[in-house]
């Protein structure tokens, strides 16, 4: 196959004269005006001398024409590389530096202050705003509409994806056309998607769930798709009655549950996923209280793009994740060998799925991806006796607030650089909209005095806002247990209710 990817999932639009894309304001896109675009980017990039193995940097608002970005840069064989759109300059220094793309594309507004970190990391700085104009759109249109996908094999990277570390470092997750594609084709079986399905999109397309798990699937199988700039409850409500599947994160569930006449919506559905975070066994139950829809609850992560999902037709096990895809392996380790069904150990997984490695790091790829190809999850989990999976924990220092992964020690790093700090500990606290939420425990250098707020606000323009701490508190001295380690379990048991009570 020429382009595995491509060829499975951009390349038959071509010529399809029914929507692909329906937009918030009622526009519609066809199949053959989204493959048009998509070869009008993809020439484009190609004229300015993008290569096969080249990286495409990309930080824009969510847009049809992002999405043809995706696909333009698989198309040409370059590795794809979407940034969240929440990082700020600082972030972006680290990204640009490490992964060196030849084209950075951004928003128009943010050229001027990216302009210099693309110009002292060799990118090409292009932009693209939420209405889909700007320099590359331009370009485009002086482009050709035809378009012959660059030959690439099934172990080449077609994107970059990076992950925050336990040490604060980011780490670029290398996926390959096979990854991706396994991993599509395997959960649109599973989840029975057909051409008739029209996927209710409200999700970001930096990151695994909303770019791999949602749109490659709607698309592989030839679907539709509601596209829409972000969540907003009332908007899904509204446009809930023309569509079949909805995936989100449990937050969208949780906030649907408040909405008025979810029932009614949700009366054609075919289909609610959730992902990324934890799903509430209770809110699983007050969901199907509500719809008589059972949510579908699934497990994965950015290395492994997904990994286990509760069944289509068989019993979907509230608080469970399911069971393990059909192609991939699971185990439960501790100690070096497989705990006993029931014990608690850590998810390790070994497929198609699994990525290459992270980018220029083989020091951190060998931490987590063993010679016989086992990923290290950092995941702690339970096996039932029918084997489905639960997560219990997580061996790694992670906070999961509305769907976005916060690594606290990048959180910490900056906050023990503000005046008067000594020390920070970053926790994750229970938070009824987003699951989780970050918060920060502050101590004083000996004779200072710490007002949390003007640390929090020394942080706000280096860190990402999802990042940042949404409260903090100081304390004399941190719990350590006798080997010197912060207990954060303490904390965490300590500060509990803080969100509960403030929310
Ligand atoms: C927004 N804010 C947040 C978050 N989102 N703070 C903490 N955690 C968040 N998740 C902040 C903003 O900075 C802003 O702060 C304020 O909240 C309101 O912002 P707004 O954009 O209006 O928020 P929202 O639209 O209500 O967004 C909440 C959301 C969104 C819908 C839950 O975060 C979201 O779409 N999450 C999905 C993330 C996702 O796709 N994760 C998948 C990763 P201020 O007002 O102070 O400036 S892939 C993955 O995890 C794996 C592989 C998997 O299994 O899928
Ligand atoms: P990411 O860094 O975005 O790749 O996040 C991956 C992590 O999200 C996993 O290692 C899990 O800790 C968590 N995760 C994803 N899906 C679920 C889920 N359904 N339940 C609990 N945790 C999840």
């Amino acid at each position: 196959m020429p382009n595995p990817l491509f060829d499975a999932i951009f390349a038959p639009l071509h010529g399809r004269d029914t929507p692909v894309l329906h937009l918030q304001d009622g526009r519609q896109i066809n199949g053959s005006a989204f493959h048009a675009q998509i070869a009008r980017f993809g020439n484009a990039l190609r004229a300015l001398g993008v290569q096969a193995g080249d990286r495409v940097a990309v930080q824009v608002a969510k847009s049809p024409e992002a999405l043809a970005v995706y696909a333009a840069a698989v198309g040409i064989g370059a590795i794809f590389l979407p940034l969240n759109t929440a990082y700020t300059a600082t972030e972006l220094d680290y990204f640009i530096g490490n992964a060196t793309p030849a084209v950075f594309i951004c928003d128009p507004a943010r050229a001027e202050a990216l302009t210099p970190i693309a110009s002292a990391h060799g990118a090409c700085l292009l932009t693209l705003d939420a209405a889909g104009q700007g320099g590359l759109a331009e370009l485009g249109s002086d482009h050709s509409a035809t378009f012959t996908p660059t030959t690439r094999a099934a172990s080449d990277l077609a994107a970059i994806l990076y992950t925050s570390g336990t040490t604060g470092q980011s780490k670029g997750a290398m996926l390959s056309h096979t990854n991706l594609l396994s991993n599509a084709a395997t959960l649109a079986e599973l989840w029975r998607f057909t051409p008739a399905d029209t996927l209710l999109h409200a999700l970001p397309i930096f990151h695994t769930h909303g770019l791999f798990v949602a749109s490659n699937v709607a698309l592989l199988t030839g679907g539709q798709m509601i596209f829409l700039p972000g969540f907003d409850a009332a908007t899904l409500l509204r446009l809930m009655p023309q569509a079949t599947v909805l995936m989100g994160v449990p937050t969208f569930y949780t906030r649907l549950l408040d909405a008025p006449d979810l029932a009614q919506a949700a009366r054609n559905m075919r289909l609610f996923i959730s992902g990324s975070a934890p799903l509430l066994a209770e809110t699983h139950q007050a969901f199907e209280a509500a719809t008589g829809h059972r949510i579908l609850e699934r497990y994965g992560m950015t290395e492994t793009n997904m990994n286990t999902s509760n069944p289509y037709l068989g019993e979907r096990r509230a608080g469970t994740v399911g069971l393990p895809l059909p192609d991939v392996e699971l185990r439960i380790m501790a100690g070096g060998t497989e705990v006993p069904r029931g014990e608690v150990g850590m998810i390790e997984v070994r497929g198609p799925n699994v990525f290459q490695g992270y980018w220029q790091m083989p020091e951190k790829t060998a931490e987590d991806l063993t010679p016989e190809g086992w990923f290290l999850t950092g995941d702690l989990a339970t096996l039932d006796a029918e084997g489905y999976v639960s997560i219990v924990g997580r061996a790694k220092d992670l906070v999961i607030s509305g769907g976005y992964n916060v690594y606290p020690k990048e959180v910490e790093l900056l906050l023990d650089e503000a005046p008067g700090v000594l020390e920070s500990a970053v926790i994750g606290l229970p938070h009824p909209d987003l699951g989780e939420a970050v918060f920060a425990v502050l101590t004083p250098r000996k004779g200072d005095v710490v007002d949390p707020e003007s640390v929090l606000a020394s942080i706000r323009d280096r860190l990402a806002r999802f990042k940042q701490p949404k409260a903090a508190v100081v304390m004399a001295e941190l719990p350590r247990n006798a080997m010197g380690k912060v207990q954060k379990a303490l904390l965490r048991a300590q500060y509990k209710d803080w969100f509960a009570a403030t929310s």
